[in-house]
């Protein structure tokens, strides 16, 4: 009885905070979870909320010794991505990815501010959920990271040698890109399905919302990307019905060529979807063959439409991010090529939808189901070649659930969301509602283990885990609510993650670590796949900006009518030039600094009085800009933010800025005292 009260606890407590997040029910769902808890079939056992030293000790890396693996946690509303070492949860990194970031001038500099360019114009945040490592022949290869952006339809990749991002593409024909950015196995494609569906692009928009049966579509797209460069295209998109498409994996092994995708709302409603979208007793998952989509594409099948989507580009050699605004894209519509596209149903608002590492099993996770469906993808293809279907779905047939179901895991726990995989036959999935993770077996759909989350985690990460070879040592829990978990701090507690060691064969809770933003989806790689490709510093002969100052004796500065354009360099502890005069009110100053350092961790930072952007952060070998324009007449000052050498504090200088019609000549210098005291006097 004392069981049941607790579960009960947990479940009032999470579903009041639920409210607060994006999991609201409706209160069928609630009654039906209130009698299934009663059953007190899912009360974790061993539900300790603090960890043993002994436990504490399998997290400790000493001081000086490496993290086994990185770990890509997704930033939510920060729009970043973070990188943390596992198993201490050390914070390694921040990448800035669709936020401006003033730590490092991303989004700031002059360099940088296209990446953030889009159709809608500069864009300088999102919510980033889903990172997804790329991935050769089923496995991860340590290139790239991609990231989704879910506001506005965006996937990013990040070069994995410079921890930066690389490449942005907007996706035309969406809304709310969450169904994304997941590889397909041999890393061909990345895809991105639309949460939202919308009037497409090129159809008038300005209709009545409640036609959205008849106007709204759903898309799913597919972005190719070079195995070399990495560089992203716009491949072709697949024209849906009007449903909200929320996640995907990709096929593999036997199912290799296709791909997976959880679909909610195909009620097609457009207001109050936590009742209206919960009415059908199951959803979708989409079985999508791309690889015949890729051969219709070749065969000049689909429409060739005109629309508009950004796709920016940094490029290392110049330092510098270009937008351009691509106008092409191919749009097959799935019910007018049979074989194209199909729907198994699956209960109940699916979430997470995750492919195991053999390929032959595929998860879905409904939401407010009570068990979790497990579907073959051998009996889904016999299922197709006998047409074993329940009729179609907006022209495309929709399988019998039992002719593709391979089996259910019965009374997994409350509120599934997300799946990973051991490699060892076994599925580690997250448990929403009662605030676990639960291991179960992938053949005989048994449950094998249980370990309690605090609180309400999202989703999951195995190391490798969608992948044909998980690193099945450790699995990663994201919270969405922390409570008491941590020192206070105000109404916003920090964000969390959990670490459990199941190297044992049990899940063993071994770290707490607060994250940045909102944590959802992660992944996480052997740390030696990544660090010996790690750049150290950008060459200076290779550095192609064209503002680039190549040592103190090019410096310079330079007007043309009201711009004026600093080439500055920096070097433990100075800037060349630091006395700058003649500027004058009306100007645009540009300061292209570059850090002349070749050497490891030696950035200098760079800011000046009044600066209306953020500070300029410059790795060794590279040139950025900031622009600057003075609204005073007076003296600036300038420096670099970033603590270089015992000298740091001194690495400063000087900006004199006059009157708009001032006789005071340009003149710059470093340690000559320029111009002649007596040649200008003052101001006045
Ligand atoms: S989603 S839990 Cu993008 Cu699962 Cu966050
Ligand atoms: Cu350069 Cu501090």
């Amino acid at each position: 009885m004392k069981e049941t009260q607790g579960v009960i606890k947990i479940i009032a407590f999470t579903f009041k905070n639920s409210f607060m997040k994006d999991f609201r029910m409706s209160a069928i769902v609630i009654f039906v979870i209130f009698a299934v808890a009663g059953l007190g079939s899912c009360k974790p056992k061993n539900a300790a909320t603090a960890v043993s030293g002994d436990a504490a000790q399998k997290a400790y890396v000493a001081p000086g010794k490496y993290d086994e693996f990185y770990n890509f946690v997704s930033g939510g509303f920060s729009g970043q991505v973070a990188v943390y070492g596992i198993p201490s949860g050390r914070l390694l990194r921040v990448i800035p990815v669709f936020a401006q970031d003033p730590e490092s001038g991303y989004g700031y500099s002059e360099e940088t501010k296209p990446m953030l360019n889009t159709s809608h114009g500069y864009i300088p945040w999102d919510d980033q959920h889903h990172p997804e490592l790329s991935q050769t022949n089923g496995d991860l290869d340590g290139k790239w990271l991609f990231a989704n952006s879910n506001n506005t339809p965006r996937v990013a990749r990040i070069d994995l040698t410079t921890f930066r991002t690389a490449e942005i593409i907007e996706i035309p024909n969406s809304a709310g890109n969450h169904s994304s950015p997941f590889t397909t196995d041999n890393g061909e494609y990345i895809v991105a399905g639309t949460r939202f569906s919308v009037p497409m692009d090129n159809d008038n928009g300005d209709v009545p919302i409640n036609s959205y049966k008849k106007n709204f579509k759903g898309t799913v797209s597919f972005i190719s990307v070079d195995k070399t460069s990495g560089s992203m295209k716009l491949a072709f998109q697949v024209l849906m019905p009007g449903i909200d498409f929320d996640l995907a994996h990709t096929g593999k092994g036997p199912s290799e060529g296709w791909f997976f995708f959880s679909c909610y709302n195909t009620e097609q409603a457009n207001t109050l979807l936590e009742v209206n979208a919960s009415q059908r007793d199951k959803d979708f998952i989409l079985a999508l063959n791309w690889k015949m989509a890729e051969q219709l594409v070749k065969e000049g099948k689909g429409d060739r439409q005109n629309v508009k989507y950004a796709h920016n580009v940094y490029d290392e050699n110049t330092h510098t991010a270009t937008s351009t605004i691509e106008t092409q894209s191919v749009m097959l519509d799935a019910k007018q090529f049979p074989g194209l596209a199909y729907f198994i149903p699956c209960p109940k608002s699916p979430h997470g939808c995750d492919v195991d590492p053999t390929g032959s099993y595929i998860v879905g996770s409904g939401k407010l189901a009570a068990l979790i469906p497990v579907f073959s993808f051998d009996k889904l293809q016999k299922a197709i070649a006998a047409k074993t279907f329940d009729g179609e779905y907006a022209g495309i047939p929709v399988v019998k659930y039992e002719a593709a179901l391979y089996g259910e895991v019965q009374k997994p726990g409350l509120g599934p969301l997300h799946t990973e995989f051991d490699g060892q036959g076994n599925a580690y999935t997250s448990m929403f509602v009662s605030s676990e993770i639960v291991k179960w077996n992938i053949k005989d759909l048994k449950v094998l283990d249980r370990a309690p989350c605090y609180y309400s985690i999202g989703h999951l990460c195995v190391p490798g885990g969608d992948t044909k070879h998980p690193d099945a040592k450790y699995v990663i829990a994201y919270n969405k609510i922390t409570k008491d978990r941590y020192l206070p701090t105000g109404p916003e507690l920090a964000q969390s993650a959990q670490l459990f060691d199941i190297s044992s064969g049990k899940m063993e809770m071994i770290l707490d670590f607060p994250t940045v933003g909102e944590p959802h989806y992660a992944q996480a790689i052997a740390a030696d796949k990544i660090r010996n490709s790690s750049v150290k510093f950008f060459k200076i002969e290779d550095n192609k900006n064209p503002f680039v100052t190549k040592g103190e004796g090019q410096a310079k500065v330079v007007r043309k009518g009201n711009t004026v354009d600093v080439y500055m360099t920096c070097i433990r502890s100075h800037f060349t030039p630091d006395n700058i005069e003649g500027i004058k009110m009306g100007d645009e100053v540009y300061f292209h600094v570059t850090n002349i350092e070749q050497d490891w961790d030696i950035p200098h930072g760079f800011a000046v009085k009044g600066n209306k952007n953020a500070e300029l952060l410059v790795m060794p070998g590279e040139t950025q800009t900031l622009k600057w324009v003075p609204e005073k007449v007076g003296i600036y000052p300038m420096y670099c933010t970033d603590f270089c050498s015992a000298l740091h504090q001194e690495m400063q200088g000087y900006v004199r800025v006059s009157s708009a019609g001032s006789p005071v000549a340009l003149s710059y210098s470093t340690g000559t005292n320029l111009p002649p005291a007596d040649s200008t006097g003052g101001s006045k």
